[in-house]
């Protein structure tokens, strides 16, 4: 078999082996620029509006997806040879892999070497929707003052250089402050990141930055800018070099970076979009009127249930979600977390089957062809366990619900936050808090609250009695029997 380097010039040849957009990319027009282009937004947003590009009538939502930071050089470097072309490999639960060429960023910019073209970019009159997948950290919100974080040193930056921004917040300003001098329309700013209310986020924390930088352009966002909430879901593990090789051999392709996800997908978005929206309904997302249920429920099961597994599995030695999830004791752990302590926070879910919904996140958790690394969901806990765990444990405390084994979670945290599992191997701790982390984790040692201590993470959860009581005991009988012990006798009880 011949082997092709994925670029337009060979879809043709890719197009015997593999599915390749039938629409004719040269003639897309970019709509929406996207920041963050990993690979989650490749397999979701991005993915969607390929499907979505098939339409003749769609022309105009083209992506221009935008590498935001020094080290996105290698993402932005391998669109460029590729023409913006990469495959989508869809793992099924029974092994098969659905391939797909994904077209739709016709469009792609390495903000750090050339940061005008972004902003003109944003403020281009053909842009109606500006896309973000910055992760959790990047909205810049400091849990302990509720308020976003100037003394964070890229944003005094970016107050000081404002034609050379380093942050989303100094980019977005910039574009939208051209907007509205040039007289054109407004423009939506869709999160897609994994925030409850992540459009309220977003806006609240642009609305901040925007005072201080440019007060006279708060009023103008405030009527013409619209910030959509969205709930979004597709897991997408890191790719490994073993993707790469075996496109290679099954279909003959070179692809430096394919992306690699499950094939559950969804998208739950509130339809406000101030310029017009792609019909992305048309391709499986849901446009409905309030999300917040939907966000709560997919954070506090899904991306809760991921820490969890995370955390306890990292401890025990694992390194993929699947491996922990396959141990009986730590699934019927999750399981309890989900019913007992996470589900009584949950609401009114009209038209939604939580008891299915909790099943098929087990079969999905499980799905052993991920290999999703425990070492991606353990990366950046600090800003994950505010939005994941926390709401779960102050709303139960709020309504003398157990919290038992959200205090577990969380002395397992600070524990793995030493740096070693249980059988004395070393973890590395990704983490922008990493030296916070790693300092109280160790002061722990003596003193378990100490963790709590760090109320950029945990706010003011150190002052609940029955946490502090539940935490404690946890974090003793961990470093005592180990968490497997530990899980089988909490099961027990
Ligand atoms: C994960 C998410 O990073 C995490 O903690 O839980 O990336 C998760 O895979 C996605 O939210 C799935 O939709």
């Amino acid at each position: 078999m011949k082997n092709y380097k994925l670029n337009s010039e060979n879809l043709s040849y890719i197009s015997e082996r593999i599915t390749v957009p039938q629409y004719d990319r040269t003639t897309i027009k970019t709509g929406i620029v996207h920041v963050g282009i990993g690979g989650f937004h490749r397999s979701h947003e991005a993915f969607y509006t390929d499907q979505l590009l098939e339409d003749p009538d769609n022309k105009d939502w083209g992506i221009c997806g935008i590498a935001l930071l020094d080290f996105d050089s290698r993402i932005y470097n391998t669109l460029n040879e590729q023409d913006g072309l990469y495959t989508l490999i869809v793992k099924e639960l029974d092994g098969r892999h659905t391939n797909r060429i994904i077209g739709s960023i016709v469009e792609y910019l390495y903000a750090p070497e050339n940061p005008i073209a972004v902003i003109e970019k944003m403020a281009s009159p053909e842009v109606k929707i500006i896309s973000l997948t910055i992760t959790e950290g990047g909205y810049n919100y400091n849990e302990a003052t509720k308020a976003f974080d100037f003394n964070n040193p890229l944003i005094q930056h970016d107050l000081e250089f404002p034609n050379a921004p380093k942050t989303i917040f100094g980019y977005i300003t910039q574009a939208l402050k051209l907007r509205q001098s040039r007289g054109l329309k407004g423009v939506t700013v869709q999160s897609c990141d994994n925030i409850q209310g992540n459009g309220h986020m977003t806006k609240t924390m642009v609305l901040s930055y925007v005072g201080k930088a440019e007060p006279g352009l708060v009023d103008w966002i405030e009527s013409n800018v619209s910030f959509p909430n969205a709930m979004v879901d597709r897991i997408t593990p890191a790719t490994a070099p073993l993707d790469i090789v075996n496109l290679i051999k099954t279909d003959g392709v070179h692809d430096a970076w394919p992306v690699v996800c499950e094939p559950f997908k969804q998208w739950v978005i509130e339809d406000d979009f101030i310029a017009g929206r792609p019909a992305w309904e048309t391709v499986g997302a849901q446009f409905v009127d309030n999300v917040e249920p939907y966000e709560k429920m997919k954070l506090s099961l899904l991306n809760a249930g991921h820490s969890v597994l995370g955390i306890l599995g990292a401890l025990i030695g694992y390194n993929t979600i699947d491996q922990s999830v396959s141990n009986p004791n730590i699934a019927t752990f999750l399981h309890n977390y989900m019913d007992v302590e996470v589900t009584p926070t949950l609401g009114d879910l009209e038209g939604i089957d939580l008891g299915n919904y909790k099943t098929s996140l087990l079969e999905r958790f499980g799905n052993i062809n991920i290999k999703d690394q425990i070492d991606r969901i353990c990366s950046e806990s600090s800003a994950k366990f505010p939005i994941f765990i926390l709401p779960t444990i102050n709303a139960q405390l709020e309504d003398k619900g157990d919290i038992t084994n959200a205090a577990f979670v969380v002395a397992a945290w600070a524990i793995y936050s030493l740096g070693k599992d249980e059988k004395g191997n070393t973890l590395i701790i990704k983490d922008a808090m990493q030296p916070v982390l790693s300092a109280k984790a160790l002061e722990s040692t003596k003193n378990p609250e100490a963790f709590l201590e760090i109320d950029a993470v945990f706010g003011s959860l150190k002052d609940s009695k029955p946490f502090v009581e539940a935490y404690t005991t946890a974090y003793n009988a961990i470093l005592k029997h180990g968490v497997e012990q530990c899980v089988f006798d909490l099961n027990a009880n």
